[in-house]
């Protein structure tokens, strides 16, 4: 609480405005795609004074900026088999928008701890070394808190090559990357999702899977 009021005041200072009673508190993740305003960098996160209605101004948090420029997506131009536990929301939310490379398409499942797997074709087992997640436009209750990333060459015995818990997160169409331990080569890729962030559904934007350039 006191870093966030902290970093309230220093924005109030920087941006020229006084606490008043129409400035939305810190972490409030509406009107984001609309948003225009001074960005500056504080306590780790690019802050930006935004200004998305005449009336009302808001300070939100945004998240450090992602350098993924050394990785290449290992699904990106191949035609990999995309299944996932759990039917979409609606049609066109699929777990294909996973792999699009589209953040405005998303894979949304009325089940908070679905799996997502990725399978190569036959012969093509990347040297994974890190992957992605980016969020999706709405409804931050949805987003993946903890999960297993696996890798099988059958699809039936999985071998544990990633665990994350406590995941957060501070704005719609975050990327937040995830390098591993160890390179991993498989033909298939699973995402296990065992905790959201308390919706009844889960959903992310994309999702990547890097190997070194
Ligand atoms: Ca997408």
């Amino acid at each position: 609480m006191i870093k966030h009021m902290t970093l309230l005041l220093g924005v109030a200072f920087l941006a020229g405005w006084c606490c008043a009673e129409d400035v939305l508190p810190i972490g409030h993740k509406s009107s984001y795609k609309t948003a225009v305003g001074t960005e500056y960098v504080s306590a780790g996160l690019i802050e930006k004074t935004w200004k998305t209605d005449p009336k009302v101004d808001g300070t939100w948090p945004m998240p450090k900026p992602v350098d993924t420029s050394m990785y290449k997506d290992a699904t990106d131009g191949v035609k990999g088999e995309i299944t996932a536990s759990t039917a979409p929301s609606a049609e066109k939310e699929g777990v294909k928008c996973l792999f699009d490379n589209d953040q405005k398409t998303k894979y949304c499942t009325p089940n908070a701890t679905p799996w997502v797997q990725y399978k190569f074709p036959d012969g093509v087992k990347p040297s994974i070394v890190a992957y992605s997640f980016r969020t999706a436009n709405d409804a931050a209750e949805r987003d993946p808190k903890e999960w297993v990333l696996q890798g099988s060459n059958d699809g039936k015995e999985w071998t544990d090559i990633d665990a994350q818990k406590g995941v957060e997160y501070v704005s719609r169409f975050e990327l937040k990357l995830f390098k591993l331990k160890a390179a991993a080569s498989y033909q298939y890729y699973r995402l296990v999702v065992k905790a959201n962030h308390g919706g009844e559904h889960f959903q992310l934007s994309e999702i990547e899977l890097f190997v070194n350039k």
